[in-house]
């Protein structure tokens, strides 16, 4: 973890303390319907986040020029959701309706280990 995250961490520590356990992985508070996930260079944080059915996810991007495209591996694109072609900046939401694992990655860094998952909850 580098020392911009920490810092990040620590000022938002009371409102997404969960996005700084080890394992990366942040179970939503279920009285929001929206849930947010960082979009930098080069990684989705939390990279794995588990939410509700209903609950809408935003991707937000802080720097770098990403897209958020849902699929199992970097050369597959299952068409659960994609926000574009890769842009620099902005933001995409997707409302999810039903359970399940959806994993995603960014076209132009999922070489490089920018991937990330939604775990829906009934
Ligand atoms: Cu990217």
């Amino acid at each position: 973890m580098n020392k911009m995250l920490l810092g990040l961490c620590a000022v938002l520590a009371a409102a997404v303390a969960p996005a700084c356990s080890a394992d990366d992985e942040t179970s939503s508070d279920t009285t929001n319907d929206v849930v947010n996930v960082e979009v930098t260079s080069n990684q989705f944080s939390p990279a794995s986040l588990r939410i509700k059915v209903g609950q809408t996810v935003r991707w937000t991007w802080g720097g770098g020029t990403h897209n958020v495209v849902s699929g199992p591996d970097c050369n597959t694109e299952d068409g659960n959701f994609k926000s574009g072609a890769p842009v620099g900046g902005g933001t995409f939401d997707k409302k999810f309706e039903t359970a399940g694992t959806f994993p995603y990655y960014c076209q132009p860094h999922c070489a490089m280990g920018m991937t990330g998952q939604i775990v829906v909850e009934p």
